[in-house]
């Protein structure tokens, strides 16, 4: 009888040898190197005002601040603002998921169909909302940016909220759709708690009962006092350095699940706020910024001392509007001047910070000399979140396959500070769900002119389907000229109509014959 045997023969072992030592032979000598590094920090609900970074500009174009700017301490921020360019005209999707997956694919969330926040357990598309709409988010298949930058030789990390997915589904794991390593992220939307005494809402020690929103990894964390922002940081830090010892290019989606609700008070920062007058609420919220605030230093810092701030381009954004709680949902208060806040149609609920820097500028860098980037500089021309995906994919020499439809536009020449004459500035928000602080809508935003459309009149649109602003001379939007400017809301309207036929997007739906309502002409 034979000795079954676990060892392979020494034929095997020489071809196993023989096929590592062409491996070996076929990596590009120091191919890492030049490759650029690619950070892109995305804060949850952070709007243009929660910080102390002026990113608004008076009439000549210089910044402007405004009381929120002295409330917000965002050092680091005020930092990375001074080594790059900031845009006081960028836009998102008005709630988290949309803005995600567009992120990912480059495609406007109209277009995707992703166009509600994910909720893990049922199909939130609402009482009217498109039967069709993408609740299920990204799939395994789909063309995404770090399935793109993993086929390039990226190490891809994920570090904190994912939300491309409900529970079960392939997008709940980020490695389902091109990351290599994912900390932290699942199908929820916000943690059930930042504390570590609570284990971030997971069952074990003082916690008693699991949490459906539970942050999971981060198990050596459990029954410290480290904060959930604090955890993430820590991890993606020790990530970062373990890609720079392998001397692997990196792409880090570092996605804070700060400063969404709960709004849970970071000890670290509270004295800060406690004689400020604001509510506790608000006064925790600002704890939790400031938290993600040195987070972004942390990292900044450990770039420096890796020795790799000149080779990595750092991308700061939010994923929505303010969620403030600061007042009322369509008024100027949250996002003050802006009117609105998170989940409205207007500006305080879709515009976002952002930032983009060399971590390190260095004129004669060879990267830096590929996309340059104006230091301490604001861009006023209008820019989205999909157009992350062709800017950097262009400097990581990655294209995304024919066949993939990309509503964004490449962002280096307003990178250098100068308007470009050749840009659309167009930015179709498209929301045909409820409930939320604005039901059934869609925002279309034409240079300096707005319309929304209201599927279903009532209070919150001025019980008309349409709503007029020209955000030039009226940028806070307090002055509906639906009524005085039939021409140009017919304009606008017409726009608005080809933008959401050209991206395929799905209606809601009539109340009682369930046919879809396409927006109507005025
Ligand atoms: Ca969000």
């Amino acid at each position: 009888m034979k000795t079954p045997t676990s060892s392979p023969s020494p034929r095997v072992l020489a071809a196993l040898l023989t096929l590592l030592a062409l491996t070996t032979l076929a990596l590009p000598a120091r191919a890492a190197q030049t490759r650029p590094n690619i950070i892109i920090m995305l804060i949850d609900d952070m709007g243009v005002m929660d910080t102390s970074v002026p990113f608004l500009t008076d009439a000549s174009g210089q910044p402007k601040r405004y009381p929120l700017n002295d409330y917000c301490r965002t050092p680091n921020m005020e930092r990375l603002a001074a080594r790059g360019i900031r845009f006081n005209n960028f836009c998102a999707m008005s709630v988290c998921s949309p803005t995600r997956i567009s992120i990912m694919t480059g495609q406007n969330a109209a277009r995707h169909r992703t166009t509600n926040w994910i909720s893990p357990d049922n199909n939130n598309a609402g009482p009217n909302g498109p039967p069709q709409w993408n609740w299920q988010g990204l799939k395994k298949g789909d063309v995404t940016l770090p399935r793109l930058l993993q086929t390039g030789g990226y190490r891809t990390i994920h570090v904190g909220k994912g939300h491309f997915g409900p529970r079960q589904s392939e997008g709940a794991d980020p490695k389902n759709i091109g990351f290599d390593i994912n900390v932290g992220g699942g199908s929820i939307g916000a943690p059930a708690s930042y504390y570590g005494m609570q284990n971030y809402g997971n069952a074990g020690g003082k916690v008693a009962k699991q949490s459906p929103a539970a942050v999971p990894h981060l198990e050596k964390y459990h029954g410290t006092d480290t904060f959930l922002t604090e955890a993430l940081t820590l991890e993606a830090k020790s990530h970062v350095a373990a890609a720079v010892k392998d001397d692997k290019p990196f792409f880090l989606y570092f996605a804070h699940y700060a400063v969404h609700a709960p709004f849970n008070s970071d000890p670290r920062f509270a004295a800060h706020y406690q004689n400020s007058g604001k509510p506790a609420q608000a006064q925790a919220f600002a704890t939790l910024i400031e938290g993600m605030d040195k987070s972004l230093g942390d990292l900044l810092d450990q770039l420096d001392q890796l020795g790799v701030a000149e080779n990595t381009l750092f991308i700061f954004l939010g994923d929505n509007g303010s969620d403030a709680p600061l007042g009322h949902q369509h008024e100027v208060a949250c996002a003050e001047p802006l009117r609105g806040r998170k989940g409205s149609h207007y500006e305080g609920g879709m515009r976002v910070p952002f930032i983009a820097a060399w971590a390190k500028p260095d004129a004669n860098h060879a990267q830096q000399k590929r996309l340059p980037i104006a230091a301490g500089a604001i861009q006023r021309q209008q820019a989205a979140v999909y157009d992350l995906f062709p800017t950097v994919l262009a400097l990581a020499d990655k294209p995304a396959p024919p066949g993939h439809v990309v509503d964004g536009t490449r962002l280096d020449s307003l990178f250098t500070g100068k308007r470009d004459g050749t840009r659309d500035e167009v930015f179709l928000m498209h929301y045909p769900h409820a409930p939320h602080r604005t039901d059934y809508f869609t925002t279309y935003r034409n240079a300096d002119w707005k319309v929304i459309y209201h599927y279903f009149p009532s209070k919150v649109s001025e019980d008309s389907h349409y709503q007029l602003f020209n955000l030039a001379t009226d940028p806070f939007e307090q002055k509906n000229l639906a009524t005085a400017e039939p021409a140009h809301l017919h304009r606008l309207m017409q726009g608005l109509i080809t933008g959401l036929e050209k991206q395929g997007a799905v209606y809601p739906v009539d109340k009682d014959s369930r046919a879809p309502l396409k927006p109507k002409l005025p």
